[in-house]
């Protein structure tokens, strides 16, 4: 068992999607997360072995990685897509309950914001942690978040903004949900963003990057 999981996880690790897809060019023809994936569920590996034992620790070394730019976008997009082609393998496992997830996080990019590539790759990386992610998409503003909270009472909450103008925006959807939610968790994000800004307008946590994001979601549940 240990030997497949390890092979899933190299896949996500260097972000070998499936057996036809030529990156990275020294896997070429080999099987990728999608069909071990497969195999592993068919042999009656877990999907939470899965998950836990493959999934998340090469993400984690991903996320690690990007922090220390020994890896750049592309290459965590690469990661990110064969995450995906192993999740889509374990999603009715999740869906039906037969496996439980760690918690929930709500993101999305704040209101007149369009940027969402760095969203994505934070919301990637929070699931390939364990946990189930509601994407909210971009230009959401506080009504949006605080439907998405009414269904999701227990969830913790991400926003980014890539533009000092709409950044200010975010002060503004921290304080509705505050105002509604005061125990509600909110972690903020984005390259204008600092952890002043995240003092000043009372949010939670500020990372800086995506490992940093699930670190803290990490420390939350423990
Ligand atoms: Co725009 N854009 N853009 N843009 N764009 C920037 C952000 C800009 C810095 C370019 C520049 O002028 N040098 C500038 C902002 C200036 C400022 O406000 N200081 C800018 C501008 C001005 C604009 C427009 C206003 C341009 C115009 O129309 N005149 C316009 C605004 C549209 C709008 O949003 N209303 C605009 C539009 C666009 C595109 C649509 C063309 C496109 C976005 C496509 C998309 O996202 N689907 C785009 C792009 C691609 C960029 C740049 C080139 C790249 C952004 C990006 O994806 N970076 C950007 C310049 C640059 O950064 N070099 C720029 C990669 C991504 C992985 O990084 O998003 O920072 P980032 O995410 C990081 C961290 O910040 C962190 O983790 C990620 C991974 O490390 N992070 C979080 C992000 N969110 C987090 C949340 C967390 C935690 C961590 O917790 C919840």
């Amino acid at each position: 068992m240990n030997e497949i999981l390890n092979r899933i996880a190299q896949c996500v690790e260097f972000g070998k999607i499936n057996k036809t897809s030529p990156y990275p060019p020294g896997m070429k023809d080999q099987d990728g997360a999608d069909e071990l994936t497969r195999r592993a569920l068919e042999s009656g590996v877990k999907p939470d072995e899965i998950l836990e034992n493959a999934l998340i620790p090469a993400m984690a070394n991903v996320g690690n990685k990007f922090s220390k730019k020994e890896i750049y976008v592309p290459q965590m997009l690469m990661s990110a897509k064969a995450m995906n082609s192993a999740m889509a393998h374990l999603k009715p496992f999740f869906q039906s309950g037969e496996t439980k997830r760690k918690g929930k996080f709500i993101i999305g990019t704040v209101s007149g914001d369009l940027h969402d590539i760095g969203k994505n790759l934070v919301a990637m990386m929070i699931e390939g942690g364990g946990w189930e992610v509601i994407d909210l998409g971009v230009d959401a503003g506080a009504e949006k978040f605080l439907k998405a909270l009414d269904e999701h009472s227990d969830a913790i909450v991400g926003l980014s903004a890539l533009l000092t103008t709409t950044m200010e925006n975010m002060k503004k959807i921290v304080t509705a949900i505050k105002e509604k939610y005061p125990a509600s968790k909110i972690l903020i994000g984005g390259a204008p963003v600092t952890k002043e800004y995240c003092e000043k307008i009372g949010a939670d946590f500020y990372s800086p990057d995506p490992q940093g994001a699930v670190n803290y979601l990490k420390q939350l549940v423990s």
